[in-house]
């Protein structure tokens, strides 16, 4: 081969090789164009999707389903009753009908190992605290009308916890934690709304009160003003329902709400429209006759109470509590039988008390819960329910309870510190020798630990009183004649509550052991006591200097723009003394019936 030839083929070489280098790279761009423009028909597909009316409408309609979804926080319906006896409900065996509580605690969860404090201050301040009574200085008696005292304000309240959780927090009805300063009333202490009574056992249609000869006031309010346009002369079972069913109306479902209903109902005076007393023609005890009447009033309240729920679109998130705020009085109608003792004393007659809880939320319902449930217990159970914070530094007494109340699982409580009470008359025949040099049992005090139950010091009226006591029938002198022979001279008893319910078998003497770590149990807790807040009377309550009203006389609190406010009240002072004078003439000259003559048509 010449080298002519060989240069045309290396020529030809390169051409070919230059075709296919051509090739390729047209092949590639043809790749990559494919590529580009699949990319952008998917984007291209993907934008349209998302920007498409259809979807745009269903994107924001779930936005707005996501804002009108209703809140996981359960709306909590506290019902507080007064003076409620353990045996005063119908599913207690009682001769008094409460067909509403019936069903609404067989549908839910009773609590039958319930206990709250034996008076009202007591109870409503461990309602609203989650802390015993040594621990908050009110363990003694209940705060009067005329004490400078209130529920201490470095206490935070359970609204006040609920209102921080996004509650909206309302009031209706008895209040009974003090009023002497401005800073002491329901709606500085968490509630956005109060509609109510700062007292206890005001004439149930005047809404008047005395608490003492020459101290006497109007005593019905709204917000932080005498209510005397509100006021139609109403019961206030009735008005007060009317009152929260209202509220119910005007609040919107979706947002969370905390009512506490705390009845007036069913605390002396014995007062109830006519129409309730037919029923209990057969009693023949007229104060029994007269407080069956007013239980079965307050039994239709519940039940006007809980229409409302489910008409308004409560009903399905709702957590109803119901619970009396201390043991019934015999002398005015309540019975605990067959438990010992009655209200204000430490026998169970005085503590243990009727309460359930209903609600759809329930995991296991009608059934009984057995479990150690205390008036402490609430706070901690309904923030946490509610999806509020509780902080260490709170020191609380009370335990969340809903898991053992729901589901019957555990309940973390185990005792329950009923109350210290350092300032009670003490027992006369106690010491600390009886007290095995531990604890002085002069002391009223009362501790249940597990099954076993001490009290030490004078624990209050002690005799067991059947519901019929009183009446004009013949009665057998057994139960009276029990109490005085063999609880003379004692100052501590022990009682296994769950063997013994109705404390007839002291075992203090058998079980030495026993009352020596209960005492030094007390000694315990004695000492994490705060002092006693219990001041004396002041004068300056007197309604008579508040324009007829009973309410803050402490005057230091006064914002600036409350002066000019100070001049008008001045003025409409004598009006409304006058008017109170009006009413406290016409229910001393027995004129009742007008009031009673307005709507009654149902509580
Ligand atoms: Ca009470």
């Amino acid at each position: 081969m010449n080298n002519a030839t060989i240069n045309v083929i290396v020529r030809f070489g390169d051409v070919a090789a230059a075709v296919m280098a051509r090739k390729t790279i047209t092949k590639m761009l043809f790749l990559w164009l494919l590529l580009n423009v699949l990319l952008g028909y998917v984007a291209q597909t993907r934008c349209y999707q998302q920007m498409s009316w259809e979807n745009w409408d269903a994107n924001s309609q779930n936005r707005e389903n996501e804002l009108d979804k209703p809140s996981t926080q359960p709306h909590i319906i506290f019902i507080l009753v007064d003076d409620q006896g353990f045996r005063d409900v119908g599913y207690h065996g009682s001769e008094i009908k409460t067909p509403t509580l019936d069903r609404l605690a067989a549908e839910g969860v009773k609590l039958e190992n319930y206990y709250v404090q034996p008076l009202c201050s007591p109870s409503r301040s461990q309602l609203m605290t989650g802390r015993y009574q040594i621990h908050t200085g009110l363990q003694h008696s209940i705060i009067r009308a005329t004490q400078p005292n209130c529920l201490p304000l470095e206490n935070v309240t359970l609204p006040q916890k609920l209102k921080a959780a996004g509650y909206d927090t309302h009031m209706v009805g008895k209040w009974h934690l003090g009023f002497y300063k401005r800073g002491c009333m329901p709606t500085q202490r968490g509630f956005d709304t109060f509609f109510g009574s700062l007292l206890g056992s005001g004439d149930y249609y005047s809404h008047y009160k005395c608490d003492g000869a020459g101290m006497c006031g109007y005593d019905l309010h709204e917000g932080e003003e005498a209510a005397w346009e509100q006021d139609l002369g109403l019961y206030s079972t009735l008005m007060f329902t009317q009152k929260a069913v209202s509220i119910l109306e005007n609040h919107d479902p979706r947002r969370p709400l905390f009512l506490y209903m705390a009845y007036q109902a069913v605390h002396s005076p014995l007062q109830v429209p006519e129409r309730y007393l037919e029923r209990y023609k057969s009693i023949p005890n007229i104060y029994r006759r007269k407080y069956a009447a007013m239980v079965s009033c307050l039994d239709e309240a519940v039940h006007n109470l809980t229409l409302a729920l489910k008409r308004y679109g409560y009903y399905d998130n709702t957590v109803l509590v119901y619970s009396s705020d201390n043991g019934g009085q015999p002398l005015v109608g309540g019975s605990n039988w067959p438990l010992r003792g009655s209200k204000a004393t430490y026998w169970e007659g005085g503590i243990r008390a009727v309460g359930f809880v209903h609600s759809p939320l329930l995991v296991k319902k009608r059934t009984k819960c057995r479990a150690l449930i205390h008036i402490t217990d609430w706070f901690p159970t309904l923030v946490t329910l509610g999806e509020g914070t509780l902080d260490e530094d709170m020191n609380l007494d009370g335990y969340d309870v809903w898991e053992a109340i729901s589901e019957g699982r555990r309940c973390p409580r185990q005792d329950i510190l009923h109350n210290i009470d350092p300032m009670y008359v003490k027992a006369k025949n106690g010491s600390w020798k009886a007290g095995y040099g531990l604890w002085n049992t002069a002391i009223r005090a009362a501790l249940r630990v597990g099954h076993w139950k001490l009290l030490t010091g004078n624990p209050g009226y002690s005799d067991w009183v059947p519901p019929q006591t009183f009446s004009n029938q013949m009665l057998t002198k057994r139960w009276h004649n029990e109490r005085v022979n063999w609880d003379r001279g004692k100052s501590v008893w022990l009682f296994n509550i769950t063997a013994d319910p109705y404390e007839r078998t002291d075992l203090s003497q058998r079980y030495p052991l026993i009352v020596k770590k209960m005492l030094m149990r007390l000694a315990q807790y004695n000492r994490t006591a705060v002092p006693v807040r219990y001041p004396a009377k002041d004068l300056r309550s007197n309604p008579q200097y508040n324009g007829g009203v009973w309410g803050p006389w402490y005057k230091e609190e006064k914002r600036e723009g409350e002066r000019e406010g100070e001049h008008r009240n001045r003025e409409t002072g004598r009006s409304r003394q006058r008017y109170t004078d009006r009413k406290r003439e016409e229910l001393e000259g027995g004129k009742r019936e007008i009031y009673q003559r307005v709507r009654e048509h149902s509580c």
